[in-house]
């Protein structure tokens, strides 16, 4: 019985070793240590031992299942350990393989700029405000020394929506309702960054919805001279501390005296370019002392409080820094212009 019980060990230890999947592992112990197996069968034979042999054989038989008991399980650990490996090895990451590139977005150059500008008046001491687009005849125009069937009016063609309801034609209107809210009685200095709307066909320089910067200082005793401090400290940080400015008369209804203000031309240093059409010079904005009426419409004092107002196009002022010169390209969103102005 002894080698007969040594004879299935070597057989199952055989099997074991040459088992490649735990399906086969399995078999072979239903084969030897099950209720049916071969070494099951042998130890039920033991009854026909005599006394003395019985606990011999019995502790063969113990040590026989064990070993193959052992083996299984060394097996099937061994087989874990493989199919871990090769599960580790199919999903290995290349971890030195190049990224999918990431689409990544940046400001608008129109952003840029207007926050630009903002932080030069910010500087200066400047609050930020903004108003709706959507506007009422009044503060569009009325508060504004445009009143009903002035000529002017003409001059802005309206996108109106009622009567009395029209889009914006400029930021002017923030600045009457600033006023009003600060009840004829607070000095300020504000400027109001916005969308505006007028009746124009697209082109090249024209679009009927562009971005515009107005700014107005209330006070007692501001002065001409103020504006054109302002001013040209404004012309110097956005476009070169060796640019000269110059103001000319002009007119507006909202200011008087009124003003334009040009910069020397930097390509040819005040020669004469193609860039400013030979006169050395290059119009940037306007503006002017506010209009005793519009001071006192909003009920400011005119006899005690002075103010200087200005306006400018953002998009004229990115077209000019950057020599963009189609408008167009600020609204037609084409990422191959647009890219081109994203700050890293
Ligand atoms: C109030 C009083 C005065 C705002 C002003 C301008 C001159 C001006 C335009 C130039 C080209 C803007 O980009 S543009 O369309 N603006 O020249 N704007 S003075 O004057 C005001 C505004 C509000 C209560």
């Amino acid at each position: 019985m002894k080698e007969q019980l040594e004879a299935i060990q070597a057989e199952a230890l055989e099997k074991v070793e040459q088992a490649k999947n735990p399906k086969e592992l399995q078999e072979i112990r239903v084969t030897y240590l099950g209720k049916k197996g071969s070494l099951t069968k042998v130890l039920k034979g033991m009854g026909k031992l005599s006394k003395e042999e019985r606990p011999v054989v019995g502790q063969i038989a113990n040590v026989v299942r064990d070993a193959i008991a052992k083996a299984l399980d060394d097996k099937s650990e061994m087989l874990e350990q493989i199919a871990l490996e090769k599960q580790l090895e199919s999903e290995a990451i290349d971890v030195t393989l190049p990224g999918r590139p990431v689409n990544v977005g940046g400001p608008h150059l129109l952003t840029s700029i207007v926050e630009e500008i903002e932080d030069l008046f910010i500087g200066m001491g400047y609050e930020v405000r903004e108003g709706p687009e959507v506007e009422t005849d009044y503060y569009n125009f009325e508060a504004l020394n445009l009143p009903k069937n002035h000529p002017a009016r003409d001059m802005q063609d309206t996108f109106y929506i009622t009567n009395e309801l029209l889009m914006r034609t400029h930021t002017s209107p923030v600045q009457a309702r600033t006023m009003q809210e600060y009840k004829g009685e607070k000095p300020f200095k504000m400027i109001c960054p916005g969308k505006v709307y007028r009746r124009d066909t697209d082109d090249a320089t024209h679009s009927h919805q562009f971005t515009q910067i107005e700014g107005l200082y209330v006070d007692k005793n501001v002065r001409m001279s103020d504006l054109k401090g302002t001013l040209d400290k404004f012309a110097k940080k956005m476009f070169g501390e060796e640019r000269e400015i110059r103001l000319r008369p002009s007119f507006f209804p909202f200011t008087e005296p009124s003003v334009e203000m040009d910069i020397s031309c930097k390509v040819c240093q005040g020669a004469g370019c193609s860039v400013c059409k030979g006169t050395g010079w290059i119009e940037i904005l306007g503006g002017g002392m506010v209009h005793p009426k519009v001071l006192s419409m909003a009920g400011y004092n005119p006899e005690v409080y002075s103010g200087f107002a200005f306006g400018m196009g953002p998009e004229r002022i990115a077209m000019l820094k950057y020599g963009v010169n189609d408008i167009r390209g600020f609204y037609l969103n084409d990422k191959r212009f647009l890219k081109q102005y994203h700050k890293a």
